[in-house]
C-alpha cells in the first residue's frame, strides 16, 4: 500500500471522479462478477446477460434478475458509498461514475451519479420505447402495456453502451483533476478505457482494491485493502 503520508489531499482538488465497480458494493453483501464467489463463477452470462438469452429464454432471464433485485434490496449501502456521498457534499465538482446497477450510491445520498451499465432498478420496452423506474420483487406483469416484454435496463454484453450517458462520463473522466477508481478488475471495456482519459489529462489517479489489476500499473497510487478502509484513509472527513 502507499505510504500515508504521500497519499493525495482530497481538499486539494476540484474535480473529483470517483469510477466504481463491484467491488465498491462486496462489503454491502453483493458477490462481485469475477473471482472467488463471483456470479460469473457460478452463471454463464450468454445463458443470463445478453440479449441472445433474453430472445430465447425470456423467463429464465428474468428469473435471474428477480432474484438479483431481490438480494440487492436485502443489502444497505456500506461505508464507502457513504463517504463517496459525503465527498461530492463537501465538493459539489465531484462526479460518481459506476459500472454497477445496484442502485447502492444513491441510496446512500449519492446524486447525479452516472451508470454505466443502467440499472437493475429500470426496465424497458424495446418495441414502443417505454423506460420506468420500477422497484417490484419481483417484476409484475412482465408485460408492458404495448404488450411486449419489458427487459432489465441494464447493459449486457454485446449491448451498446447508451451514447448520452458514455459521453457525459468521457467529458467528466477526462476534466477532473483527480481520478480514484474502486473497485473494478478493469477488464470489462469500453468502461475500462475511461480511467486513461483522466490520466493522459495530468489528473491524480488512486486505485483502491485488494488485489492488482491490468490498469494498476498507469495509477499513480494504489492502495491494496478493501474499499471502506482505504476511502476513510483518502479522505478522514471535513473535520480531520
Ligand atoms: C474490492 C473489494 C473491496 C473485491 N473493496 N475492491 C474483446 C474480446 C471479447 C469481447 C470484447 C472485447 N472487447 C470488448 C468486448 C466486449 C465486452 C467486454 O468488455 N468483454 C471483456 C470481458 C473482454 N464488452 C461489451 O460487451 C460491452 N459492450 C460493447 O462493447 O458493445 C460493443 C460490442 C458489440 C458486440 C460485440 C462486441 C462489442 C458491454 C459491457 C457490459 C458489461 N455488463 C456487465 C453485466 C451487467 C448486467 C448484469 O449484471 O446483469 O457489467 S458484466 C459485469 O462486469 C458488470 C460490471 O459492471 C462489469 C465490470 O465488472 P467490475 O465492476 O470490474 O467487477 P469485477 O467482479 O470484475 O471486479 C471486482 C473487483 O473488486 C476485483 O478487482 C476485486 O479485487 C475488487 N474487490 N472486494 C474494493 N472490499
Amino acid at each position: 500500500m502507499t505510504d500515508a503520508q504521500a497519499l493525495p489531499d482530497l481538499r486539494e482538488f476540484s474535480r473529483i471522479v470517483f469510477f466504481t465497480g463491484a467491488g465498491l458494493s462486496a462489503e454491502s453483501g453483493i458477490p462481485t462478477y469475477r473471482g472467488a464467489g463471483g456470479v460469473w463463477r457460478k452463471y454463464n452470462y450468454e445463458d443470463y446477460a445478453c440479449q441472445r438469452a433474453f430472445d430465447r429464454r425470456p423467463a429464465q432471464v428474468w428469473e435471474f434478475h428477480d432474484a438479483r433485485r431481490a438480494d440487492v434490496a436485502a443489502c444497505e449501502p456500506n461505508a464507502a458509498h457513504r463517504i463517496i456521498a459525503e465527498v461530492q457534499a463537501a465538493k459539489p465538482g465531484t462526479a460518481v461514475i459506476t459500472q454497477n446497477i445496484d442502485g447502492l450510491h444513491q441510496r446512500a445520498g449519492a446524486a447525479e451519479v452516472l451508470e454505466l451499465h443502467g440499472s437493475l432498478w429500470r426496465v424497458r420496452c424495446d418495441r414502443c420505447g417505454a423506460r420506468r423506474e420500477n422497484h417490484d420483487l419481483p417484476l409484475e406483469p412482465k408485460q408492458c402495456p404495448c404488450g411486449s416484454l419489458w427487459r432489465p435496463d441494464v447493459v449486457w454484453f454485446e449491448d451498446m453502451l447508451e451514447y448520452a450517458v458514455i459521453q457525459a462520463a468521457v467529458e467528466r473522466i477526462g476534466g477532473c483533476d483527480c481520478l480514484i477508481s474502486v473497485g473494478t478488475s478493469g477488464q470489462v471495456y469500453p468502461a475500462a478505457e475511461l480511467p486513461f482519459l483522466a490520466m493522459r489529462a495530468g489528473a491524480v489517479s488512486v486505485e483502491v482494491n485488494p488485489e492488482a489489476t491490468p490498469l494498476s500499473p498507469h495509477f499513480n497510487h494504489c492502495l491494496r485493502g478493501p474499499a471502506t478502509e482505504m476511502l476513510r484513509r483518502l479522505w478522514p472527513g471535513e473535520g480531520a
